[in-house]
This record gives C-alpha cells, structure tokens and sequence, in this order.
C-alpha cells in the first residue's frame, strides 16, 4: 500500500544517510575487537534522547544520492545527461566531501566536453578500463526505489547512471547488485522474519544474466566474481564463528575497500547477518549499521549501502529517531523521499 512504500522510500534514503554520516568518521580505519565496542557506544550515545554534539556531515556518499533522486524527480524520462550535469555542479560548489582520487577527472573532462558524450569521460579512466570503485552502487538507492515495481527499466537506467562515471563491469555490476538487493526488500512484507537463504537465492540468480554477458571475452572461462562472493555470504550466514574469527573471515573473503567487489556483497552480508541473528525490526537497522562500521575501511559506504538497503526492509519508524536527527539534512532527505514517491504516482496518473 502507500504507507508502506512511504515509510519505506524514507527508510531506505534515511538508512543511505545515516550510514555515510555515521560511517565516515572511521573511513579508512583498521579495526581491533576493542574498536568494536567503541562503535557500539558511539552509536548507543547518539541514540540517547538528550544527547547533543555538532550535527555528522554527509559525504560525497549521499551528495551524489540526492542527485540521482534530484533527476528522477524532475525528469519524467531518464535524462544521463542532466544527471551528469549535476553530479558536476554539485561537485564544483562543494568538492570538499571525499570523492574518490579518480572520479574527480571525469567530472572535469565532463565540464571541458560541454558533456558532448556523458559516457566517454568515464570510459577512458584507468586506461580505458572504466573504474571499478563502489562510487555507482553507493549512489544507486533511488533508481531502486523510483522503479520498484519496473525490474527492466530499472536495470536499464541504473546501469546508464553508473556508467557516467563508471564503465567497468565490475563497477557496473555492483550497482546492479545493490540496487536488486534494496528492491526484493521493498517488496518484502515488513511483519514476516526474512528468509536470509532465499534472499541471497534471489540475488544468485538474477546477477547470473550480467555475469554471463561477458563470458566470450575470456577465452571460454565463465567468470562470475559477484555470484562468488554471493556464495560466500551463503557460507558465512550458516557458518558459527567465534566474533574475532568471523570478522576476519569477512575481511579475508568479502573485503571492505572502495573497490565496488570487495563492498557491495558486504554490505549486503551486514544486512543478513542482523537480519539472522534477531526478527526485531529496530535491531535490524541499528545492527547492519554498527556490523558495517566495524568492519572499518570503507565505512561511510558500506554502512550506506547496508543501511539503505535494511531502511528499504524495516521501514522509517524502525530507525532511530535520535541517530536520524544527527544527521545533515535528514528533513531535505525525508522531503526527497517523499517527492520521489509523488513523481511515481504523478507517472501512473498520466499512464
Ligand atoms: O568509485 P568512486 O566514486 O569512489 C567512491 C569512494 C567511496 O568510498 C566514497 O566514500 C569516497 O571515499 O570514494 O571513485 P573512483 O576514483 O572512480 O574510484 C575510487 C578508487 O578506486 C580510485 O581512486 C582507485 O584507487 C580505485 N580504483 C581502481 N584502482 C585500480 N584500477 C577504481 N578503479 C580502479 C582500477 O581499475
Ligand atoms: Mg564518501
Ligand atoms: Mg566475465
Ligand atoms: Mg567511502
């Protein structure tokens, strides 16, 4: 119903937000046992009622989120080259929110091409290979959410957004991965324990098309690194651990670098490990978030993606109120959530 797509549009955008901002004062720290319970405080103290410090600024995480929905929202047709044309107005008047060493070039070929070809900037990074980073699937949350009843549509234009700065396969397919995860938990009923095992099911099969694609450019060797890595976060979910093991298990098999492999299967993990351990839909946002951050490395954006999707599955009123208010921008986030759904449902009046 509305609601339910309501609350969960804000869950999902909201769980984007409070990743990057809670995320990224640890970006690029290696984390020990004892750093875990310093994130565990860190965010129970930010969930107290009274509690106040300096709001948590977002990064270049949710600064190009909020361009992808700006697109949607004011383009009834998919337009890349106006997306494009934000992503570089939003990083000339703020440049200073962490963007990755290499996307900061496409964005000036962009602006210097008078975005001739939006595609071509981005094509020739790493010596034509197209980056790799997790900078498409970090972004990809309102795509999910604009399309979530238009699975083919949906691929189409998340894989077009990701490639205006990343053509890599991998880069690509990450975005994929993200976006499919946050749609099936849009569409899962919220009251019901999740079927972590058919989940990961539902992802198994429907990145095989992407990963099948390239097979004839690899001399007859199928490769499906995201598929692996999916078949890893099967292993792990059924696996007990001791918790010092078992995180560096993840780290050894998944990763948490800003390579898009080795952080959007992670962020998935993070979500179906909370989701495993308890059906308390509460627990479930603030788990995926802490598990994220603790892993350190790239934590503003594992934890963004991780919230976004687990904010797509439990719904708004399942966050926090207290870690959302320390949020930059929460309120623009929520509005932003909200006039995506309207776009929908301004599209289906005119249908
Ligand atoms: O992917 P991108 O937008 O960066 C996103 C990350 C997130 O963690 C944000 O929070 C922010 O901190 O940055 O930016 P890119 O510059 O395209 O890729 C990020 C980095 O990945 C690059 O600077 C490279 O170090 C690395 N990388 C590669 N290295 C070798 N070969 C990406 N692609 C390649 C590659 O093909
Ligand atoms: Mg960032
Ligand atoms: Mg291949
Ligand atoms: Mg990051």
């Amino acid at each position: 119903s509305y609601d339910i797509l309501k609350s969960k549009f804000r869950g999902c955008l909201l769980g984007s937000l409070l990743g990057d901002c809670l995320g990224a004062p640890f970006e690029g720290d290696n984390m020990t046992t004892g750093d875990k319970l310093v994130i565990k405080n860190y965010l129970d103290k930010l969930e107290e009622p009274g509690f106040k410090c300096p709001f948590k600024p977002y990064t270049d995480d949710t600064a190009m989120t909020r361009s992808v929905a700006k697109a949607l929202i004011d383009k009834p047709e998919p337009d890349f080259k106006f997306l494009a044309k934000l992503f570089v107005k939003e990083y000339f008047l703020e440049p200073n929110r962490g963007y990755g060493q290499n996307v900061v070039s496409v964005f000036q070929k962009l602006r210097q091409n008078k975005f001739e070809d939006v595609f071509k900037p981005a094509s020739e990074q790493f010596n034509g290979s197209g980056s790799l980073g997790n900078g498409g699937a970090m972004r990809i949350a309102p795509v999910a959410l604009y399309y979530f009843d238009k699975y083919n549509i949906m691929i189409d234009v998340v894989t077009n957004a990701t490639k205006i700065t990343h053509t890599n396969p991998l880069g690509v397919n990450g975005a994929l991965l993200q976006s499919i995860a946050i749609q099936e938990c849009l569409l899962e009923p919220q009251g019901e324990k999740l079927n972590v095992h058919n989940f990961v099911k539902k992802l198994l099969d429907k990145m095989k098309v992407f990963e099948y694609e390239d097979e004839d450019d690899l001399d007859g060797v199928i490769e499906e690194p995201y598929r692996e890595k999916l078949l890893t976060v099967q292993n792990l979910l059924l696996r007990t651990y001791d918790q010092d093991e078992l995180y560096d298990e993840i780290l050894e098999t998944l990763g948490n670098s800003i390579v898009a492999l080795n952080s959007v299967p992670t962020a998935v993990y993070c979500f179906l490990k909370a989701c495993a351990e308890t059906p308390d839909l509460r627990n479930i946002f603030r788990n995926t978030i802490e598990y994220a951050i603790g892993l350190g490395g790239d934590t503003d954006t594992i934890a963004s993606m991780a919230g976004a999707i687990a904010g797509a599955y439990v719904g708004e009123e399942n966050l926090n109120v207290n870690l959302v208010r320390h949020c930059e921008k929460h309120n623009e986030i929520i509005e932003m959530a909200d006039n995506l759904l309207a776009a929908r449902q301004e599209i289906e009046k005119k249908v």
